[in-house]
């Protein structure tokens, strides 16, 4: 899929802005996950996190869909939508980390090789609309030793119900070393969850031109072991009565 370095898919069926990296938006996530470590400190250590969201997260079981379909009606989820991506045993020297199968990327000849997921996260939307709920996305990543500066990321965004992109999103991005016996996590962290937030995206991909490996031939990339996880703390209405009612406990302990 194609993109303008960080605002990509003019393939895309629809206008999802599948990443935006400008600097107001990174600005704004940081404000974000400010105000969402005052809220954790001031609801004591409540906050939940929940199980792997990710269907199929070590790439084993499920057939792989068109990405058409994630990103587009039917808008599925809880499958992966790829470009040109195959799940597949060992390649060359690159074992699955987990499981016997894993994710094998290939260029899809534009800018970056993608393959993605929906999550429908309407279960936590009372933690979510209380905007202090954070989402945290990683995934391993490999490549062949004759690839020798991959650069690859993990991309993490947001829909409301109506599948429209909301304004925020986290990403981690790194370089990987040419060691195809090394696993190399790739993480967005303590990524701020906006108001509204319906559907969570998160997608891995390879950026295509650092892909050749020393005779100039495109190289695929792997993944394995994705996880996804939202962490909620309590609502505020909810821990208040639950502040009064300790403090009526301890009056009624209180010897006369
Ligand atoms: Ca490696």
């Amino acid at each position: 899929m194609s993109f303008t370095f960080l605002s990509f898919s003019s393939r895309s069926p629809k206008n999802h802005n599948a990443t935006r990296f400008n600097g107001p938006a990174n600005l704004l996530v940081g404000l974000s996950v400010g105000v969402a470590a005052i809220a954790f400190t001031t609801s004591t250590s409540r906050a939940a996190v929940s199980g792997n969201l990710l269907t199929d997260p070590g790439f084993e079981i499920n057939p792989l869909t068109s990405y058409v379909n994630v990103l587009a009606s039917p808008y599925l989820t809880n499958v992966w939508g790829d470009e040109v991506s195959t799940i597949s045993g060992p390649v060359g020297a690159v074992s699955p980390s987990g499981g016997v199968k894993m994710l094998s990327m290939t260029t899809d000849n534009l800018v970056a090789t993608q393959t993605f997921q929906l999550v429908d996260v309407s279960a936590f939307s009372g933690a979510i609309n209380t905007g202090t709920a954070t989402a945290d996305m990683s995934a391993l990543f490999n490549v062949d030793k004759n690839v020798a500066g991959a650069k690859a990321e993990a991309v993490v965004q947001f829909w409301d119900s109506s599948h429209n992109p909301l304004v925020g999103s986290g990403t981690g991005l790194l370089t990987l070393d040419s060691n195809p016996a090394t696993w190399e996590p790739i993480s967005a962290t303590s990524v701020s969850v906006p108001v509204n937030t319906n559907y969570v995206l998160a997608q891995v991909l390879y950026i295509n031109s650092t892909m050749n490996d020393s005779a100039g031939v495109n190289q695929p990339g792997f993944v394995d072991d994705a996880k996804l996880t939202l962490t909620t703390s309590p609502e505020p209405a909810s821990l208040g009565i639950f502040a009064i009612a300790a403090l009526g406990m301890l009056r009624r302990r209180r010897p006369s």
